[in-house]
C-alpha cells in the first residue's frame, strides 16, 4: 500500500492560518481519494540537515511517496493529478490545458499576489512599502482583471474542475485580506465554488486542526 507523508507546520500566526502551501497539496489528496499522514515540523525542523534532504529550502510542503521525495506545490499537484482523473483529465489536449494553467496560477498570478501579500502582511509600517504599494496594487490589478475577463461565463478554467482550478483559488485566497478579490464578482463567485467543494473544506479543517492543538498560550 503507498504511504504518503506531507509536512505542515504545527502551528503558524493567524495570519498565515488558512494559507500554507501544504493546503494545496492535502485538498489534491482528498480530490484523489488519496490517504496521507502528516509531518508536522516546526523551527528547529527547518533548518536541520533531515528535513532540508526532504525540502531544500526548509519550505512547507515536503511530500513524500514510498520512496519518492518532492517538493514545491505545483510540482507535488501535478504529480497527484497526473494520477487522478478527478484532478485531470487523461485526454491529452485537455491535459496540457490544465497544466498550461496550472503554471499560469503559479507563474503568472501568483507573483503579484504574493508581492503584495508580503507588503501588507510582513512590513506594513515600512517606509519602503508604503510607496511600493500602490503600484503593487495595481499589477494585481491587472492580473485579477485578465483572470476575470477569461472566467467570465465560465464555472472553471476549462471545460471542468482541474487541479489548476485548485491551484488558482489557493492563489486568490492569499489575497483575502483585501476586497481586491471580493469586489471581482466573476472572481468572487468562481472562488467560492471551488472553495464549496467537499474535498476543499476537509483539506481546510485538517491544515487548521494542528493550529488550533498548538496554539501558544494566550493565542
Ligand atoms: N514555491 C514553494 C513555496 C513554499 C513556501 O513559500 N512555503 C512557506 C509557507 S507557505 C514556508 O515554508 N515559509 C517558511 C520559510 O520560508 O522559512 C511551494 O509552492 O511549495
Amino acid at each position: 500500500m503507498t504511504m504518503i507523508r506531507v509536512s505542515a507546520f504545527r502551528w503558524v500566526p493567524p495570519l498565515a492560518q488558512g494559507l500554507v502551501r501544504e493546503l494545496r497539496v492535502r485538498w489534491a489528496l482528498e480530490e484523489a481519494g488519496l490517504a496521507y499522514e502528516e509531518r508536522l515540523i516546526g523551527p528547529e525542523d527547518q533548518t536541520s540537515e533531515h528535513y532540508r534532504r526532504l525540502q531544500p529550502f526548509g519550505q512547507v510542503p515536503s511530500y513524500e511517496e514510498d520512496g519518492l521525495v518532492m517538493f514545491e506545490s505545483g510540482a507535488i499537484v501535478m504529480h497527484i493529478a497526473e494520477r487522478s482523473e478527478a484532478l485531470m483529465p487523461s485526454e491529452p489536449v485537455a491535459r496540457a490545458r490544465s497544466k498550461t494553467w496550472m503554471f499560469a496560477a503559479l507563474n503568472s498570478v501568483e507573483p503579484s499576489i504574493q508581492n503584495l501579500a508580503e507588503i501588507d502582511l510582513f512590513h506594513p509600517q515600512e517606509e519602503w512599502a508604503k510607496q511600493r504599494r500602490p503600484m503593487a496594487v495595481e499589477d494585481v490589478k491587472t492580473r485579477l482583471t485578465s483572470l476575470s475577463d477569461w472566467l467570465e461565463g465560465k464555472d472553471y478554467l476549462e471545460e471542468r474542475f482541474t487541479a489548476a482550478d485548485l491551484l488558482m483559488t489557493t492563489v486568490l485566497r492569499i489575497l483575502r485580506h483585501t476586497e481586491l478579490v471580493a469586489r471581482m464578482p466573476v472572481l468572487e463567485a468562481y472562488r467560492l465554488r471551488c472553495e464549496a467543494r467537499p474535498a476543499f473544506r476537509k483539506a481546510l479543517a485538517d491544515h487548521l486542526a494542528p493550529f488550533a492543538r498548538n496554539a501558544p498560550p494566550g493565542d
